[in-house]
């Protein structure tokens, strides 16, 4: 029986992943990091907690990255921790810089003194070719980085290259587009705008504050995105791929996609609050996935209006069985009202 060690098993991506994995026959484990309220929502939400190892590590402490490696003794790790949210990035750059950025480099020490055959997989992310562009990217498109996240995760991508070439690690960088599900953290747009579409629909909330509709993003469903990054490390050779859907819509047309969803109209709930605007913005991504699609067949399965429909559903459901007053594992009903946080000024 093969076995993965997933970092950042407590998220969007991990849950899925181990989901996946699972099903695939392998023995997984996962590092979770001590919080003094235990997060383990969407793994019992996707019914799969009591089937995962759960190991105690933090990115930070290098330690007990080698440590979990030692105890899981894997055939794949699969590195998705991080400093996720780019807005937090502008916060707290240097945090984000040791996060995202450094604890690949520890990771892939890690690996290099434990057992250099295992196959790594990095998350890397869209966000590293930054503003500017107006074109579909793909793998030899430039790169230039727009907010310290993207800066950390440029260095996780070169890093990553360098341990492959240099000590000939199976090393991959999967450079992924953004991927929703309604597994999504409720700070980043699409579930921030699902979340409040349903909560309006239900008469529990009236309006929606968000920052800049203009962004366009190729927005993907996080299920068919995980399973890329199994299709990387199956393959003969390590390499660096593009995962996408080659479509991209703005952020305003995500907003009138949901509010149609349930029959309303979007322009007389939504408000632009410049609190959600940042620094600068990234305000175009499209991406190219030919060479996934030709190299491990990789193709996306759930595209924009499909996703669209996915979030807004589940979202509602998930409200009318609180309504109800039915208990699940769930993040919104202890989410702090957004309206309520400060951030820092913007830059006029
Ligand atoms: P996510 O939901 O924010 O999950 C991040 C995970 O990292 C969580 O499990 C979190 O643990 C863990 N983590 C954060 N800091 C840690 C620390 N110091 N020590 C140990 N664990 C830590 O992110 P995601 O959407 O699943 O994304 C997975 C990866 O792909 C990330 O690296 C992200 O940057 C990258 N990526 C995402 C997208 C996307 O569109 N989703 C696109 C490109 C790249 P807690 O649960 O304890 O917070
Ligand atoms: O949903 P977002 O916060 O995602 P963003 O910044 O694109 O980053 C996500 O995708 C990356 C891949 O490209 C990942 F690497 C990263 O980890 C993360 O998963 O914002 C999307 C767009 C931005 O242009 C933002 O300015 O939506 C715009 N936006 C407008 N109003 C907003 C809001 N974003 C958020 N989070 N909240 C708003 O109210």
């Amino acid at each position: 029986m093969k076995r993965a060690l997933i970092t950042g098993i407590t998220g969007q991506d991990g849950a899925y992943l181990a989901k996946f994995l699972i099903e695939k026959g392998y023995e997984v484990y996962g590092i979770y990091r001590r919080l003094s309220t235990p997060n383990f929502w969407r793994l019992q939400y996707l019914g799969i907690f009591d089937k995962i190892n759960l190991i105690s590590a933090d990115l930070i402490d290098e330690f007990s990255l080698l440590e979990a490696l030692k105890i899981s003794d894997p055939d794949e790790v699969y590195h998705l921790a991080a400093q996720s949210f780019v807005g937090a990035s502008f916060e707290q750059a240097v945090g984000t810089a040791q996060v995202t950025g450094v604890a690949v480099t520890s990771m892939l020490e890690a690996i290099r003194h434990y057992n250099p055959e295992i196959k790594f997989y990095q998350a890397s992310s869209s966000e590293i070719y930054g503003d500017g562009h107006d074109e579909i990217l793909n793998e030899n498109s430039p790169f230039k980085p727009s907010s310290p996240y993207a800066a950390a995760k440029l260095y996780g991508y070169w890093i990553t290259r360098i341990y492959r070439e240099a000590y000939d690690i199976f090393a991959c960088n999967g450079i992924l587009f953004n991927h929703e599900s309604p597994l999504r953290g409720l700070e980043f747009v699409t579930r921030k705008i699902s979340n409040a579409v349903a909560k309006i629909a239900l008469g529990l909330e009236n309006r929606l504050l968000l920052g800049n509709l203009d962004a366009k993003r190729d927005w993907g469903y996080a299920p068919d995105y995980v399973e890329a990054m199994y299709m990387m490390l199956q393959h003969e050779v390590p390499d660096d791929y593009v995962i996408a859907t080659g479509e991209t819509h703005t952020v305003r047309e995500f907003c009138e996609r949901c509010f149609d969803e349930v029959g309303l109209d979007w322009q007389e709930h939504v408000k632009v609050d410049k609190r959600f605007m940042r620094p600068i913005d990234v305000n175009f991504l499209c991406g190219d996935y030919t060479r996934a699609k030709e190299k491990i067949g990789w193709e996306p399965r759930v595209k924009f209006d499909e996703l669209v429909k996915i979030m807004v559903r589940e979202d509602l459901n998930r409200w009318e069985r609180w309504q109800n007053g039915e208990k699940f594992p769930w993040d919104a009903p202890n989410h702090p009202n957004e309206t309520k946080l400060i951030t820092r000024t913007v830059r006029s």
